[in-house]
């Protein structure tokens, strides 16, 4: 720790005008590089908001009902970085944000469209689906509690609460893989997607981290667990409850 006296006793050195410019100069290089690193964090990019379509009667009362729609997709071309791909292109990402908005105290329905092919979990455990509306979610209109872990290319997983203030939010959805050679849709860049769809419930406000618990990092990376899938905006992001404009 410094303290004042610490500070008023450092060696006075004269700097130059040429000196003091060039200190500026890293400072301000300093600052604005946080800022970008700030960026990436997730605050300044676009924030993507479930979108209020009513009420819903619950055993618990009536709540908000919210709808959410997230794609995933084998590179970076179509999701927030733009079409030129970004600083990734061939980064495996979500999109159109991983800056997600969500109602407090409501049922969010999520569809995630999924343009990916298949890579192999680790664990069976994400295979299964964790902490939805009754358990399960619709995988190609077809209702299941879990896959085929080979079959997976990406699961949606709401990590628990950051800080003991909030509430729980355990959810995890395996997202299956489209099939490996399948062609491209016509008018499309990707294959028709794999559609998974589930709902969640919501509590009190809070703010939680998100990510994909596929290893479809790329074989670059140890066990494909490093690049997109430790980066927010590609196979990771935050997700928000409740607050702003909270209906
Ligand atoms: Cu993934």
């Amino acid at each position: 720790m410094t303290t004042a006296s610490e500070v008023t006793k450092a060696p006075q050195t004269r700097i130059s005008s040429v000196g003091a410019a060039s200190v500026v100069a890293v400072g301000l290089a300093i600052v604005v590089g946080f800022g970008l690193f700030l960026g990436r964090l997730g605050n300044n990019e676009p924030l993507l908001k479930a979108k209020i379509v009513g009420r819903e009667t619950t055993s618990s009362g009536v709540v908000t009902l919210a709808t959410l729609d997230l794609a995933t997709y084998p590179d970076s071309m179509a999701g927030e970085h733009g079409a030129s791909g970004g600083a990734h292109p061939d980064w495996v990402s979500y999109g159109p944000s991983t800056n997600i908005w969500v109602p407090a105290n409501a049922i969010v329905r999520v569809t995630i469209r999924n343009y990916d092919s298949a890579t192999p979990l680790n664990s069976a455990f994400y295979a299964s689906v964790q902490g939805t509306v009754g358990g399960d979610a619709l995988f190609n209109g077809v209702a299941a509690s879990r896959v085929n872990a080979a079959d997976v290319a990406h699961t949606f997983t709401i990590h628990t609460y950051p800080t003991a203030g909030q509430p729980l939010l355990d959810v995890s959805v395996p997202l299956p893989g489209v099939a490996g050679n399948a062609p491209n849709a016509p008018g499309s860049n990707y294959p028709a997607p794999s559609v998974v769809t589930f709902s969640f419930r919501t509590g009190s406000s809070g703010r939680y981290v998100w990510q994909c618990f596929d290893p479809c990092g790329g074989s670059g990376y140890y066990a494909g667990f490093g690049g997109p899938m430790q980066t927010l905006g590609y196979m990771a992001g935050t997700l928000t409850v409740g607050g702003g404009n909270n209906a």
